[in-house]
């Protein structure tokens, strides 16, 4: 019963804003690890600097909240040394893919048994709305009042190049469909890589004229399909949602303890 109070109330309020998609990934992650039946000693969450990555700090886990883009390099060491626990890594889009961009390639590469949760809202929230590399050409953020001229790139073909050997894409909108795709992200045995769609109303909703959190929703709703819809053919705008990979990889730390035993001539 204990086990299942996964929250640290004496952080609460969190800092959030109204209709932020943040809150609505934790309810799902915390949803996913209670019905995995998780027990909170089991975990240990390791997260950079960002409104997304303040979610470390409201679960009572083992958790470690370190440097703006090095969650992942904090993960690794935890894993490495604690094959056993379960590594999740909630990032927001900048912490994940700017500064944590090459974290992000060699984790995925090396295939480590971790969950990374990329929570995208397209923009830098925390530090007042500067674009990341998921804004996108023409979007405006503090940063590009003229509009933005950097290209984003699309973070489940770079997670799918990099070798991760479990991919999907979810939003704020499908929660069901978002509790389902964390649970199995967290029993996949190698690197997985989420991305969860994620609102900030306060910076790319309001710098982009996209409405409240509802609208934005709303978005989220009608601009993406189940992966494999016919519906893609008449709309090739639609963006996909599920599971993108899903495969067998040696695992990281599998591999390593195989070098121990080799080095230590205990191996065949
Ligand atoms: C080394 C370093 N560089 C820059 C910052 C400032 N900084 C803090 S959070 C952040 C970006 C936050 O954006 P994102 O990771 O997308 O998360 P969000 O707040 O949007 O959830 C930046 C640039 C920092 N804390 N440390
Ligand atoms: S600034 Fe954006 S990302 Fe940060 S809490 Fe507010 S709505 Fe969420």
């Amino acid at each position: 019963m204990e086990d299942k109070n996964y929250i640290r109330e004496r952080f609460f309020p969190h800092i959030w804003c109204p209709g932020c998609g943040h809150g609505i990934v934790l309810n799902n992650l915390l949803r996913a690890i209670e019905q995995l039946k998780l027990k909170k000693n089991e975990i240990v969450m390791t997260s950079g600097i960002g409104c997304s990555s303040r979610i470390s700090g409201y679960v009572d886990f083992h958790t470690l909240h370190t440097i703006h883009g090095r969650a992942l390099a904090f993960a690794t060491g935890v894993k490495l040394s604690r094959p056993e626990l379960k590594l999740i890594v909630p990032m927001g889009d900048g912490d994940a893919l700017a500064i944590g961009g090459n974290h992000f390639i060699h984790a995925a590469r090396r295939n480590i048994d971790i969950t990374a949760i990329i929570m995208n809202n397209r923009i830098y929230g925390m530090t007042g709305g500067q674009f990341s590399p998921l804004s996108g050409y023409g979007t405006r953020a503090t940063t590009a009042p003229y509009t933005n001229i950097d290209h984003d790139f699309d973070v489940v073909e770079l997670a799918k190049a990099a070798g991760a050997s479990f991919v999907a894409r979810t939003t704020t909108y499908h929660v069901k469909e978002m509790a389902d795709i964390l649970k199995q992200a967290i029993l996949h045995k190698g690197f997985s890589a989420v991305e969860v769609m994620s609102q900030c109303p306060t910076y790319f909703g309001r710098k982009n004229r996209l409405g409240d959190a509802v609208d934005m929703m709303e978005h989220y709703k009608n601009s993406t399909v189940r992966v494999g819809s016919k519906k893609i053919e008449k709309n090739p705008d639609l963006i996909e949602r599920g599971v993108f990979v899903e495969k067998e990889s040696p695992e990281y730390c599998s591999e390593y303890d195989k070098i121990i035993q080799k080095a230590m001539g205990t191996s065949a």
